[in-house]
């Protein structure tokens, strides 16, 4: 089946969008974390910034908000469970029941060059169930042939929360050989909101350390391998009823690249990798604990893809299998105070066995038009591997099984047209995803958000949708440039938390049981307008509009969908120096879904403000950058702050950061 699938397929690929000027597809996107020769999009905070900030730079990059590190990306207003994460192409997978830790808390801004988004059903190779779109975190590699000896040094201070942040790294680069490495360490306490009250449990320490080795074993043969260890620990969650003791990661790769000469066929390159996660919960230094508990989970994920990249007259393509296995596993102690304590498996020790194939071309058909293909087919095998959680939830459903396979795919097609001034793109796609281990086999998981015990369900059918996407962009010279774009998918099987009465919730001070479910249909839309403006040669201004839209079956609103959202920022910049201001907000909040437990969100506006002077003196380059975010010290909440906690008020930050 496989076979015939590559043969129906055209081949083809993506450009990579680290290497391109600009990403070819409009529904691309990139954001530079540490790069020095690079002037694309990056956090004005630079290298110092974290990662969340840094994510936040993409345009259809939302971020919710549980405390003040970890925030859980969303891609056109769809959450974790409808987009993929791989760091260079490797599987992880989160292992908390709560979400404290998307994957992209386990890296460091110093680990990265950019994180790149595909948008949508056109995802990386290694992505599956990327309805919303595919994030691949690129990570930091020297390379060969680069300079003898670099070292990089930086520190930041930012007023609010006392947030320290200090890295140092180091690259040595020749022909044969290559190795980067470095390490980092944040530390916050406690924020302040714009009321000047001081948001408890916002506290969190993050330590992380990374190494990169290259070795060229033929002229045209690599191997390369990285590990990265990262260690948060005493992490508050303000809107949670727990923090973490500890979150920690362990992230390792092999790799082998082979480099043509020439011919159709480029490269072809094939990574093993393995990470483990651990992840434990406290909630011991939180006052009034009516019932305390013992939360931990762990996540194992051991993969390998091979990716063979050709690049012909007319065809970019890409050709790329993966395999990989996840097990993750929490359960859940609970101390009633005197009884005798009680143990609950929350995840049954799942293990997932994925493979896919997937297929990408670009393809020129001149004239300034390209048409862009990409498709993936993936089957999964699924285990519950413990007796306890598995006869846990068969009381719920007598006819289940403890084994699942399921087949998963997508399909996207996309059409450019590039003549002198324009840029106009129209796109379609089919795609779909398996059901979470939580949305299949959770078990009596509190939600804070809707204050409800979750159930999964191991009957749910696979949740697919159609997208239909166009672009549109203006651009004289290199002074002006207006675009416009939107997309839109048309869910069937749509999984959510559906209310079951029959049920009684287990969690002190739930409102009771939602068991997940499928939704006939619902639908997703988002539409932008940005603008770019160079008016003189130092002074730009950039703006942009952003609308969404969520609908249920039954044409109520979805949660966590942005409200009308804003941004216009001007940038003065002068040989070395550099200053910005932005104004930023959201509309109110009007098509909030009280159905699932959302509340109405106000209207906000903040203005933030910063500068930076670069400075050469011979080898060594000094970059000292100071800002200040939410000048006017305003009191606000977003859509996607849980339980509406507060943001930081006032924050007055300063850092430098020294390459030599
Ligand atoms: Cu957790």
């Amino acid at each position: 089946m496989f076979a015939l699938f590559v043969l129906s397929t055209i081949l083809s690929a993506n450009a990579d969008a680290d290497t391109t000027a600009a990403p070819l597809h409009e529904i691309d996107e990139v954001v530079v974390v540490t790069s020095a020769n690079d002037s694309r999009r990056r956090s004005l905070k630079g290298q110092t910034a974290s990662i969340d900030e840094h994510l936040s730079e993409l345009s259809r990059v939302n971020l919710v908000r549980r405390g003040s590190y970890a925030w859980e990306p969303v891609v056109n207003n769809m959450t974790t469970e409808r987009v993929s994460t791989t760091i260079d192409g490797m599987k992880i997978f989160y292992a908390c029941t709560d979400k404290m830790d998307p994957v992209t808390s386990y890296v460091e801004s110093g680990n990265l060059q950019s994180i790149s988004l595909n948008s949508g059903l056109n995802g990386n190779p290694q992505s599956t169930g990327n309805i919303g779109g595919s994030l691949d975190l690129k990570l930091r590699k020297v390379g060969f042939d680069s300079e003898t000896f670099v070292a990089n040094a930086s520190a930041g201070y930012e007023a609010n929360g006392h947030l320290q942040v200090y890295g140092a790294d180091a690259a040595i680069s020749t022909h044969r050989f290559y190795t980067n490495f470095g390490l980092f360490y944040r530390h916050a306490d406690n924020y302040r909101a714009g009321d000047g009250h001081v948001v408890d449990f916002s506290q969190f320490q993050k330590v992380n350390t990374f190494a990169n080795v290259g070795l060229r074993t033929g002229e045209r043969d690599i191997i390369e391998a990285t590990a990265i260890f990262d260690r948060a620990t005493d992490v508050g969650y303000p809107a949670l009823n727990m923090d973490v003791a500890k979150a920690e990661g362990i992230i390792t790769s092999l790799s082998h690249r082979h480099e043509f000469a020439d011919g159709f066929i480029r490269r072809w390159e094939t990574k093993a990798y393995y990470n483990h996660i651990t992840h434990i919960m406290d909630d011991t230094k939180r006052p009034d604990v009516a019932i305390h508990m013992d939360m931990p989970g762990e996540s194992w994920t051991a993969g390998l893809y091979s990716l063979i990249s050709a690049n012909g007259a007319r065809h970019e393509a890409q050709l790329n299998y993966d395999i990989y296995y996840n097990r993750v596993f929490a359960d859940m102690t609970m101390y009633p105070g005197g009884a005798a304590p009680m143990y609950m498996v929350t995840w049954p020790d799942v293990g997932t066995l994925c493979t896919g194939l997937a297929a990408s071309d670009d393809i020129a058909i001149g004239h300034n038009q390209h048409i862009h293909l990409s498709a993936k087919v993936a089957q999964q095998w699924q285990r519950l591997n413990d007796e306890e959680g598995y006869h846990a939830l068969k009381v719920f459903f007598p006819h289940m099984t403890d084994a699942y396979v399921q087949t998963i795919g997508r399909i996207a097609a996309s059409y450019a047209w590039q003549p002198t001034h324009w840029n106009v793109t129209l796109g379609a796609g089919w795609g779909s995803r398996a059901p979470t281990v939580t949305e299949a086999y959770g078990y009596y998981l509190n939600n804070t958000f809707d204050q409800y015990d979750y159930i999964g369900n191991p009957h749910l059918s696979n949740e697919s949708a159609v997208e239909l996407n166009a672009s549109a962009r203006w651009t004289e010279g290199s002074r002006l440039t207006i675009g416009v774009e939107g997309n839109t998918f048309l869910f069937s099987d749509y999984i959510i938390g559906q209310f079951e009465d029959r049920l009684s919730a287990m969690t002190v001070g739930a409102e009771g049981v939602k068991v997940y479910g499928n939704l006939s249909h619902a639908t997703i839309a988002n539409a932008s307008f940005n603008a770019q403006w160079q008016a003189t040669d130092g002074l730009a201004w950039r703006g942009k509009l952003g609308y969404s839209l969520g609908r249920d079956d039954e044409g109520d609103p979805l949660p966590l969908i942005s409200p009308v959202a804003y941004a216009l920022a001007a940038t003065y910049s002068r040989s070395g120096f550099m200053a910005n201001a932005e104004l930023k907000g959201n509309a109110r909040q009007v098509d909030f879904g009280p159905k699932y437990g959302e509340t109405e969100t106000l209207a906000y506006a903040v203005v933030n403000l910063s500068a930076q002077y670069a400075l050469a003196i011979k080898k060594t380059s000094l970059v000292v950058r100071v800002g200040v975010e939410n000048l006017l010290d305003k009191a606000y909440t977003t859509y996607a702050d849980w339980r509406e906690i507060p943001q930081k008020g006032r924050n007055v930050y300063a850092n430098v950061a020294v390459t030599f």
